[in-house]
C-alpha cells in the first residue's frame, strides 16, 4: 500500500480548564511549566499548541490576558509551532470575556466553540478525598449546574470581533448538531471554506467517544461541507489514542494533551504533554503516516504566519 500522501497535524492541548492540580502532578499551571511543556511538546512533534492559562499560585482556571503574557513570549522564542489560543477557557464567563486573549495576542489560530451545551466534570469531584487547593472540589462539583454558553449570537460576535485578525478558527464541535450550527454560520457568510473542525468526543454533555460516533461525525461533515473542510479529533480521557489513530486512518488530524486526557495508557498517568505527543507520533508513524511540521501545518491550514501575531 502506498504511503498516505497527506501529512498529519498533531495539536497538543497543554493545560485546559477541565483537569485540576490534584489530579496529576504533570498538569502544568505555573507559566514557566506551561511554557516548558509546550516547548517540549513541539520538540516531540506537535505542530500546533492549544493554550489556556491558569493562576500561577493556585492553578485555578484563568482567562486573564496577563496570564497568557507570562508564557507566550517564551514559547514564541523557543519554537516555531503554531499557537492556538482558547476562547473557551472558562465555563462561567461570557464569550465576550473569553475572547480577550485572542483579541490581545492575535494568534494564528484560536478555538471557537460551536454550540451551547452541558459541559460537566462533576463526577470527578467524587474521585479525590484530599485536594491541593480549596477551589478544586467546588469547581468540579458545581459544574453540573453550568451551561457552556455558545449561542449563535455569541459565535457571531466572536467571529466579527476577531475578523480583522486573520485568525484561523479551530471550530470545536462536541456533537453532530454543532456541525449543522457551523454549516448555518457558513451559509450566513460568517466563515469561509475551508474550515478547520475539531471533532470533540467524550466530554460529558457532548457525543460519546465511540468509533461509530467518529465515523458519524465525519460522514455528516462530508455531507455538509464536501471538500470545504479539514478536520481533527480529540478523544477525551481513555479514548484519546484510539480515536487519534482512527482519525488519521480516516484522513484526519489529531489532538492530544493533558487538557483532555491525563493518561498515557489505560489507568496510567502521563508524565507530560510531550510523552503523549511522542506516543501518538510513534503510533502514526508505525502506520505509515508522516507528521506535519509547523510550517507544513501553516501551508495546509493557510495560516497567517508567526510574524503576524502580537506576542
Ligand atoms: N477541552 C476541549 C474539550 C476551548 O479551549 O475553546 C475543548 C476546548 C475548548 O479546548
Ligand atoms: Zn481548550
Amino acid at each position: 500500500m502506498t504511503k498516505p500522501s497527506r501529512k498529519v497535524i498533531i495539536t497538543c492541548a497543554v493545560t485546559g480548564a477541565i483537569h485540576t492540580p490534584t489530579m496529576s502532578d504533570a498538569l502544568p499551571y505555573r507559566p514557566e511549566d506551561i511554557a516548558r511543556q509546550a516547548i517540549e511538546a513541539a520538540e516531540a512533534g506537535a505542530a500546533v499548541l492549544h493554550l489556556h492559562a491558569r493562576h500561577p499560585q493556585t492553578g485555578a482556571v484563568s482567562i486573564e490576558p496577563e496570564r497568557f503574557q507570562a508564557f507566550l513570549p517564551a514559547i514564541r522564542a523557543a519554537t516555531g509551532a503554531v499557537v492556538n489560543l482558547s476562547t473557551g477557557g472558562s465555563l462561567n464567563h461570557t464569550v465576550a470575556e473569553r475572547i480577550a486573549p485572542a483579541l490581545r495576542f492575535s494568534p494564528e489560530m484560536c478555538s471557537l466553540n460551536m454550540g451551547s451545551m452541558n459541559f460537566s466534570m462533576h463526577p470527578l469531584a467524587q474521585r479525590y478525598k484530599q485536594w491541593k487547593f480549596d477551589w478544586e472540589e467546588p469547581y468540579l462539583r458545581e459544574s453540573d449546574g453550568y451551561i457552556f454558553r455558545n449561542t449563535f449570537r455569541d459565535i457571531g460576535m466572536a467571529a466579527r470581533a476577531l475578523a480583522t485578525h486573520g485568525i484561523k478558527f479551530e471550530h470545536e464541535c462536541y456533537d453532530v448538531g454543532q456541525l449543522y450550527n457551523l454549516k448555518f454560520c457558513m451559509d450566513s457568510g460568517l466563515f469561509e471554506a475551508p474550515v478547520f473542525i475539531q471533532f470533540v468526543l467524550g466530554i460529558l454533555g457532548g457525543i460519546g467517544a465511540d468509533l461509530e460516533n467518529l465515523v458519524f461525525m465525519k460522514r455528516t461533515a462530508d455531507k455538509l461541507f464536501g471538500t470545504g473542510y479539514q478536520w481533527s479529533v480529540l478523544g477525551a480521557g481513555a479514548s484519546q489514542m484510539q480515536l487519534a489513530v482512527a482519525a488519521a486512518t480516516l484522513g484526519g488530524h489529531v489532538r492530544v494533551g493533558l487538557e483532555d486526557s491525563l493518561q498515557i495508557a489505560r489507568g496510567e498517568l502521563a508524565t507530560s504533554n510531550a510523552q503523549q505527543v511522542a506516543k501518538v507520533r510513534r503510533l502514526l508513524e508505525e502506520l505509515g503516516h508522516e507528521i506535519a511540521t509547523p510550517d507544513e501545518a501553516r501551508a495546509m491550514l493557510a495560516l497567517k504566519g508567526a510574524d503576524r501575531v502580537a506576542f
